[in-house]
């Protein structure tokens, strides 16, 4: 068998379930190979930005690895911000570039492609990757593979592989698995013991739970620890919709001044408040009433346990996790347990009143709670912010490095990687940089229901600097547009044309659905208003 064989059973083995690219020269080889493997089906898509969102994606919501081919040079460099989300966000994205191959890179002449010297690339990525490998040399290709991809999923960062063009055919041993590092036993102990201990003196103890909860697959085991301990369960703004299937009375998702006034004083009122998997941002926490005092909080994140001045490194959440359970005794089974819901909306009246961004959440709600889960894949804008009041659902966006542009390539892999349908949260500016992927939906049989909060600007931007022009995008006519790439276009401008449209687009399949949702500017979320007052108050600017 040939590397490209060996490397693709890597993959597969590790949770990788396609490969999501944009092929070129320097990656034709690695291409030609993939395609005649079939181990990976291989999706090519219009821009590489979209490769890196749609594998982010899928490795967010299935779990495991996600895959990102590109070419060398202008591909890879393409993809350097999706990349830079997945490392920020956690999540084990592999990144496979072709490159020249030893004979070329030693000729002497510049290569095309090429940027200041030939292993510009290579340091670029080195910089937004756990671990990166060369696969020039067939007798280390093998060791190489199993470090890079096993680093993937026990850091939940991205890697880097970078494919000379003469080496994919070549032939390559099989590729093992490293055992995963030895956890010490004795710290291990200490700190759940230490832990327990602590949140026994809380008086008001509390759990939140982030994202490395669903990138290590522990929300099963979590949620049984939850209900063992018998604290009250918060998410973080980026963890919304962890636990959304488990039986645990889930308080809701902590947005500080933006949300929930009460939730936020529970979480900021704890003596024993417990991050598990938490990522310490300002998205997460800046908008808070009282600066949380994080050295009297848990925190285990990133492999680490934090509390007080004691610190155990390398205890894998996963580790943590059973240590606790193996020390708390199994919970009677909980009634049947309400599941936490988004806005209550029961005053909502579908009817001709102009649609706003809080009856979107009403009108998905409502549909949800018809029709049972869709898998929510947000993009960042007021869109991410109305999906706080949706009922809690596996939601997948890029809550803390926050880039533009993922939410429409993140529903085609989400729909590539799990079969489910998807409904993609989007605003018109967003929509603007990456909509046009939904050319390929018909091609794969892709059907993603699009909801485009089209409110003709940048509105996030003009709620923070109302006065700057340059945030009137004017009304593009996307519904009109959807037609030309191969889905339905649905314009809606009422509450009523609004669930109609929903209702119609659910009971469409095989064409991908757009709503263009047609909001005046400066029609904003409850949620984004609370942050914008929040973040003025906070910062001491006159709140607008
Ligand atoms: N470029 C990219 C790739 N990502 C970004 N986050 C930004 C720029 C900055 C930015 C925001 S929010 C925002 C921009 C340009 C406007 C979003 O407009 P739209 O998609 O229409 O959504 P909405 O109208 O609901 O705001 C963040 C704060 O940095
Ligand atoms: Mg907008």
């Amino acid at each position: 068998m040939n590397l490209t064989q060996r490397l693709l059973e890597a993959l597969r083995s590790r949770g990788a379930t396609e490969i999501f690219g944009v092929p070129g020269d320097f990656a034709l080889p690695l291409f030609g190979e993939i395609e005649r493997a079939g181990t990976l089906p291989l999706y090519t898509l219009a821009h590489e930005p979209a490769v890196g969102f749609a594998a982010d994606a899928a490795a967010r919501l299935r779990g495991g690895l996600g895959v990102a081919a590109v070419t060398y040079g202008a591909g890879a460099f393409n993809l350097v911000n999706a990349l830079a989300s997945a490392y920020a966000e956690r999540v084990p994205l592999v990144v496979l570039s072709g490159a020249p191959a030893a004979h070329e890179a030693a000729s002497g002449l510049l290569l095309h492609h090429q940027v200041k010297t030939l292993d510009s690339q290579w340091r670029v990525m080195a910089e937004l990757t756990a671990d990166q490998a060369r696969l020039d040399d067939m007798r280390s290709a093998p060791q190489q593979i199993a470090r890079v991809l096993d680093c993937a999923l026990r850091e939940a960062r991205p890697v880097y592989l970078e494919v000379p063009r003469d080496m994919p055919g070549r032939p390559c041993d099989a590729v093992g698995s490293a055992p995963p590092p030895e956890v010490d036993a004795q710290a291990l102990a200490a700190c759940a013991d230490e832990l327990l201990q602590r949140l026994r003196a809380a008086t008001r103890p509390l759990l939140m739970v982030g994202v490395e909860v669903r990138r290590y697959g522990l929300e099963a085991r979590v949620a049984e620890l939850a209900r063992r301990l018998g604290i009250p369960v918060v998410t973080s703004f980026m963890g919304r919709g962890l636990l959304a299937e488990q039986q645990v009375a889930l308080r809701g998702t902590y947005l500080g001044l933006a949300g929930d006034a009460a939730l936020a004083a529970e979480v900021e009122n704890s003596d024993g408040l417990l991050l598990l998997g938490v990522i310490v941002s300002d998205t997460n926490f800046a908008v808070s009433a009282r600066a949380i005092d994080l050295r009297y909080a848990i925190q285990a994140l990133g492999g680490r346990v934090v509390m007080g001045h004691h610190v155990y490194p390398e205890l894998p959440l996963a580790a943590l996790v059973d240590a606790l359970l193996e020390r708390v005794p199994a919970a009677p089974p909980l009634p049947q347990l309400a599941s936490a819901t988004g806005a209550p909306c029961a005053d909502a009246a579908v009817d001709d009143t102009p649609v706003q961004p809080a009856d979107v959440a009403c009108a998905v709600n409502r549909l949800l709670r018809r029709v049972g889960p869709m898998p929510i894949a947000s993009d960042v804008g007021d869109c991410l912010f109305s999906a706080m009041d949706m009922d809690p659902t596996a939601l997948i966006a890029p809550g803390y490095y926050a880039t533009m542009g993922y939410g429409v390539p993140a529903g085609l892999g989400v729909q590539a990687a799990t079969g489910q349908r998807p409904l993609v949260l989007v605003g018109d500016g967003a929509f603007q940089m990456t909509g046009w992927e939904l050319g390929n939906a018909a091609r794969y049989g892709w059907d993603p229901i699009v909801l485009v909060y089209n409110n003709a600007s940048w509105e996030m931007l003009r709620a923070f600097q109302p006065e700057s022009r340059f945030n009137d995008l004017g009304r593009w006519d996307f519904a009109a547009a959807a037609a030309a790439l191969g889905g339905d276009g649905h314009v809606v401008r009422t509450r009523a044309e609004l669930d109609a449209a929903l209702a119609r687009a659910h009971a469409t399949r095989g064409r991908f659905q757009l709503l263009d949702i047609r909001l005046e500017p400066g029609a904003r979320s409850p949620t984004l208003n609370r942050f914008v007052q929040a973040v003025k108050r906070l910062s001491g600017a006159q709140p607008g």
